[in-house]
């Protein structure tokens, strides 16, 4: 049981040219990854990736179902619905401190 997990989504909006999410810290666990789901034999699953594409003009969802940021061995136990310090790490904008909403591992099989 991964209860010492969370799953961070929001939107990305992005005014300018191209960029590329390609990484995220945060102080609340040991590990931050960026992840996607993917479907495979009909089953859910989620795997790692090494960046998130921004388009130009545009905007990426991080959703349930989709790309998020995953947080692993939280150093507290998470409310659900918390909203975390994070700083998303940028190819071009370089880093960007926000405040993300972060649900528990069950929010991952909604919609
Ligand atoms: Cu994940």
């Amino acid at each position: 049981m991964m209860a010492q997990a969370g799953a961070g989504f929001m939107v990305i909006a992005n005014a300018g040219d191209a960029d590329k999410l390609v990484s995220a810290k945060s102080g609340v666990s040991e590990i931050v990854e960026l992840h996607t789901h993917i479907e495979e034999n009909g089953m859910k699953a989620m795997r790692k990736v090494d960046f998130i594409d921004v388009p130009a003009n545009g905007a990426v969802e991080l959703k349930p179902g989709s790309f998020h940021v995953m947080f692993i061995n939280l150093k507290e136990r998470l409310q659900q619905g918390a909203m975390l310090d994070v700083t998303l790490v940028f190819e071009k904008a370089g880093e960007v401190s926000l405040k993300m909403p972060v649900m528990g591992p069950g929010a991952m099989h909604a919609g």
